[in-house]
């Protein structure tokens, strides 16, 4: 199907369903020898980021944003993280919950946090992304989730504007959880979640 995009929606004809078919087991005759490969190669263990959570209404939390040498796929790279990590902790609230977070900048440059997909406030000392915290300074954050917040997954990164992609790109942010989506389902607090978070580096 040169030259075809794939259809992103909607239902597939016969002639639709027979090129994706022949694509399909073009890549698996492909893939095979790369799977035997993959079976003997040792990869890490997937672990989800560290956790907090809130206790008695209350997640205290100090993220330190600064300069950091780590491996990534076997390659030391030089940026700039939370703590250290290259997956900063997840931070779990419920609504109704207070999230303290005492943001310590000890990189060049402007930083400052935003809580990005929650329904907070913008003002200070929320989620205002008009807060500077430069070179060498912090701020302690208290952000009020209230008691009607939706559930579900967000996530904290900086917002300075002018250098908000550069330092998310360079692997400084988190998920914020608001727990509680699975409360209605009492038959399915058993299972098991992931928390899975991508960082996209800039080539260079
Ligand atoms: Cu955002």
């Amino acid at each position: 199907m040169a030259g075809q995009p794939w259809p992103l929606s909607g239902p597939l004809g016969a002639s639709e369903v027979s090129q994706c078919l022949s694509a399909f087991s073009s890549c698996l005759i492909l893939l095979l020898p790369f799977s035997a490969v993959a079976q003997t190669e040792k990869r890490p263990e997937f672990k989800d980021p560290p956790e907090v959570r809130s206790e008695n209404g209350v997640l205290s939390i100090e993220l330190t944003v600064a300069p950091h040498t780590i491996e990534i796929g076997g390659k030391k790279v030089t940026t700039y993280l939370y703590n250290g990590l290259f997956a900063p902790p997840t931070l779990r609230v419920r609504p109704g919950d207070q999230l303290r977070v005492k943001l310590r900048n000890r990189k060049e440059g402007n930083t400052n946090l935003h809580y990005h997909g929650t329904n907070t406030s913008p003002k200070e000392p929320q989620d205002n992304i008009f807060v500077r915290v430069g070179p060498n300074e912090e701020y302690q954050y208290a952000v009020d989730f209230p008691k009607d917040h939706p559930q579900g997954l967000s996530y904290y990164h900086p917002h300075w504007h002018g250098a908000t992609e550069f330092q998310i790109g360079s692997g400084v942010s988190g998920l914020v959880s608001v727990d509680g989506v699975l409360d209605p389902w009492p038959e399915l607090k058993d299972i098991v979640t992931r928390h899975i978070i991508a960082s996209r580096y800039p080539d260079r």
